[in-house]
């Protein structure tokens, strides 16, 4: 059935579409691939064959829940050593995915939003005083590195009561280090041969080894330093400990609560940061469209040292800006989806039952049947509420489709619009002219290198 779909003309036996791949780009390369070869395509990697789409009738089709599935592979399987069974990487069929869905689900209403709003407020604080310091000084910051801070304290200290003191380090905090070092060893097990990995990787196994035990250990000391203190305020390690499924009484287990935590810190904050740096980065570089964000959050916020909760989703344009920059860099580059049984993909390729296709979300928000022709223009009025319902469903993913979709949604949109207000509203954000926009990937991806100068504009009366 694969033999419709195109594939790299040179192909190297054996090791398959090698020539001019670069094992540390998968994502840049296969949308490489995908400009060359149409809106589905196929690639081979040492005799395994993996289909990607992109073309906007083919993901809507392969959005429908009747027929399709989320698909545990590639690059989220290779993270089941260290997850496991936890939210991100359970496998449909195990039961511990509904159990822990229902049991956290009520962790991400709207309710438990305004509860986490004041402490991302705090978290937020912790950074204006870093970078007011830091503009003070005259110096650049450095955008990924301080939003990975800012998100990591976030989830830490809304979901688990925890403090890293980020702000309080010039090096990045040993779990995100562990934390990088594992996303970017899992990223590499695809990019080998399966049975020569252990020989091929075997120095990168080792160090992934001991990020493994250093990521266990964090969660494992923050587990009993809860259940000696008896209980938080009710965020979500209360509920992974101490709430029982709403139907049957349930709990998580002690070992999949490890599994969740780990999850949750990692989930909780990597992508939140990409979406902040990349938003960052194209306001540095829009002024105007800076300077029309800014202006309304002046309008919105006035002169409100600490906006409330609800001052938040009024930030339409904010959103907007935030919803463009994961247009061209969803965060999250990739979901994979399964057949539930055999089946037409578009009524043309045929699929068996637990057949998969790879979804490439940053080419599928570039498709100009969709977007149109100027579709790698950063234009924020693509998300006017006019342009949202003229455009097809299922055009825009960045947070992966249906049942087993980011339940973090909510909170990272909160997180996100509320930072990128604050942010806009106490400085103006000087580019390096000399910066190309430079993308690293490690599963997920985030701007490299980038450096803002900031100068302070005068603070609200
Ligand atoms: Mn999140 C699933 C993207 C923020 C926790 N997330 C997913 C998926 C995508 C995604 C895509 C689906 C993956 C797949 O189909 O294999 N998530 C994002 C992006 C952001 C994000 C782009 C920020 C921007 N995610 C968050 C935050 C949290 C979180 C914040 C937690 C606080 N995400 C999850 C969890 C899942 C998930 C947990 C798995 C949900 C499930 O399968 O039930």
């Amino acid at each position: 059935e694969l033999d419709r779909i195109p594939h790299p003309q040179r192909r190297v036996p054996l090791l398959g579409d090698v020539l001019g791949v670069n094992r540390r780009t998968p994502i840049q390369d296969s949308m490489r691939f995908a400009r060359e070869l149409g809106p589905i395509f196929r690639r081979r990697a040492f005799g395994k064959e993996f289909v990607f789409v992109w073309g906007a009738p083919l993901a809507a089709d392969l959005a429908d829940e009747s027929r399709f599935a989320k698909h545990v592979g590639l690059g989220v399987a290779n993270l089941r050593p260290l997850a496991g069974d936890g939210l991100f990487t359970a496998y449909n069929h195990e039961p511990n995915w509904q159990l822990a869905h229902d049991v956290l689900a009520p962790g991400f209403s709207r309710e438990a939003m305004e509860g986490y709003h004041g402490m991302m407020l705090a978290v937020a604080e912790r950074l204006t005083g870093h970078w007011d310091r830091e503009a003070a000084a005259g110096r650049t910051v450095d955008v990924p590195g301080d939003m990975t801070k800012l998100t990591l304290e976030t989830i830490a200290r809304t979901g688990f009561g925890h403090d890293f003191g980020s702000f309080e380090r010039d090096r990045p905090h040993p779990f995100v280090s562990a934390m990088v070092g594992t996303l970017t060893y899992a990223q590499r097990l695809n990019s080998v041969p399966a049975p020569l990995a252990p020989l091929m990787l075997r120095a990168a196994a080792r160090r992934n080894a001991a990020d493994m035990a250093h990521l266990n250990r964090t969660v494992d000391d923050l587990v009993a330093a809860r259940r000696r203190s008896g209980g938080g305020e009710g965020d979500l390690l209360d509920r992974m400990l101490e709430t029982a499924h709403p139907q049957t009484g349930e709990r998580l287990s002690a070992e999949n609560v490890r599994k969740q935590v780990i999850t949750f810190l990692v989930a909780g904050h990597e992508t939140t940061s990409g979406a902040l740096s990349f938003a960052l980065y194209y306001l540095a570089r829009h002024p105007e469209i800076a300077a029309r964000a800014r202006a309304e959050v002046d309008r919105v916020w006035g002169d409100t040292e600490r906006p409330g909760y609800d001052r938040i989703a009024k930030l339409r344009y904010v959103r907007r800006v935030l919803d463009e920059s994961l247009r061209l860099w969803p965060t999250a580059p990739a979901f994979a989806r399964e057949a539930l049984q055999d089946t037409l993909l578009v009524g043309d390729h045929p699929m068996r039952r637990g057949a998969w296709a790879l979804v490439l979300t940053p080419m599928l928000h570039r498709d100009p049947e969709v977007w149109g022709e100027d579709a790698e223009r950063f234009d924020p009025d693509r998300f006017d509420a006019g342009a949202v319902r003229a455009r097809p469903p299922h055009t825009f993913k960045p947070f992966g489709t249906g049942a087993r979709a980011c339940i973090g949604r909510q909170f990272a949109l909160h997180e996100a619009t509320l930072v990128l207000g604050l942010l806009l509203r106490r400085y103006d954000l000087r580019p390096d002219p000399a910066y190309r926009l430079s993308v690293t990937e490690r599963l997920t991806v985030m701007p490299q290198g980038l450096r803002l100068g900031l100068d302070q504009r005068p603070a609200a009366a």
